[in-house]
């Protein structure tokens, strides 16, 4: 006997509702949106400074909590090397879990296995969202900042006591206006523009994202033919807050998020630019491909259900020489 079946055209629709809706309930959950939308990125919420009277600078009192597929706290881990800050704040590595989607500490510390426990210790009730970077106070026992914009300020000015290359200034005060231009055109474009085009949850908001972060990005590799780092002869922070972003941007932004207009090493200046900031004294340690790809892939459920870790890329192109050398002499040694 011929056994009863739904018809193909309902079962493909009803399948594409269910499926739609929960893509729907989870991307609201990982990534927030405005009316359009456009994805929104959450406020940091700890926003003390080193320096203040209740965290003045000091030699191994400070501890940052970081998960190295972030790019947010890929930025701390940067500044922290070339600044040669490495015997003087101390590193806790998290790792994401995918089924509880928080931050495990790969060691306890404080008494605390997650990252949600420490943002508990460092304050009773806490409700926002416990993320990496954090910049922790051992002695008081809380959160200075998570805002990773500040937190590398902090580490480029406040431990030069102790710093092997204090002499290297990442944010100096002629810069600061230049510096701080860059920032407010790379972060909405690039830095959260590759997120703007992960998580659009309409096709006019992924438009619009994409368009913004590749007009930029031309925009950035034009500016490279002629100038060595961003604001001229010296790498500072601007250069720092791009490079985080654009060492995922062939391994995970071109594919996961969508941003397959152009890789970043197919760009004349861009790629060269990227291999020049990689080279930097004790750069490349703070690069974790796998890790890289294992977070993104592996975490982002709504992306890729299926959690499957793709391959690629190569990135041994990162160590071919830059040629960069020649457009100044000034690079931190
Ligand atoms: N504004 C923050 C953003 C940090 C951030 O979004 N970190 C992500 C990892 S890449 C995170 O920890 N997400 C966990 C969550 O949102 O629950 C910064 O730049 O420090």
């Amino acid at each position: 006997m011929k056994k009863k079946s739904l018809p193909p055209g309902l079962i493909v629709r009803l399948g594409k509702f269910v499926w739609t809706t929960m893509w729907q309930i989870m991307m609201s959950q990982l990534a927030p949106s405005n009316k359009t939308g456009d994805y929104q990125r959450p406020q940091s919420q700890f926003r003390n400074s080193i320096g203040d009277e209740k965290y003045p600078a000091a030699a191994n009192r400070y501890r940052l909590y970081v998960g190295m597929g972030c790019p947010w706290a890929h930025r701390t881990l940067v500044v922290r090397a070339l600044k040669g800050l490495e015997n003087v704040i101390d590193v806790v590595v998290a790792n994401p879990s995918s089924e509880a989607g928080i931050w495990v500490l790969g060691e306890a510390s404080e008494g605390c296995q997650t990252l949600p426990e420490l943002y508990q210790k460092a304050k009773p009730g806490y409700t926002g969202r416990s993320t990496v970077p954090v910049l922790w106070d051992t002695e008081t026992q809380t959160i200075v900042n998570n805002e990773s914009a500040e937190i590398i300020v902090m580490l480029n000015a406040q431990f030069n006591a102790w710093a092997t290359r204090s002499h290297l200034d990442l944010y100096p005060k002629a810069l600061q206006a230049d510096i701080e231009a860059w920032n407010e055109k790379i972060y909405p474009a690039i830095n959260n523009g590759v997120y703007r085009c992960g998580f659009a949850q309409s096709q006019e908001a992924y438009d619009r994202a994409t368009t913004e972060l590749f007009d930029t990005l031309a925009e950035i590799d034009a500016v490279l033919a002629s100038s060595r780092y961003l604001c001229g002869e010296v790498v500072t922070l601007a250069d720092v807050r791009l490079f985080t972003t654009l060492f995922r941007f062939d391994i995970v932004y071109y594919s996961l998020f969508k941003c397959n207009r152009r890789r970043i090493q197919d760009y004349q200046y861009l790629g060269a630019y990227v291999r020049d900031l990689y080279q930097l004294p004790d750069v490349a340690p703070t690069c974790d491909l796998e890790a890289v790809k294992r977070d993104y892939y592996g975490n982002l459920f709504p992306l890729n259900p299926g959690g499957i870790i793709p391959c690629g890329p190569e990135i041994e192109t990162l160590n071919l020489p830059h040629g960069r050398e020649n457009l100044t002499a000034s690079v931190p040694s």
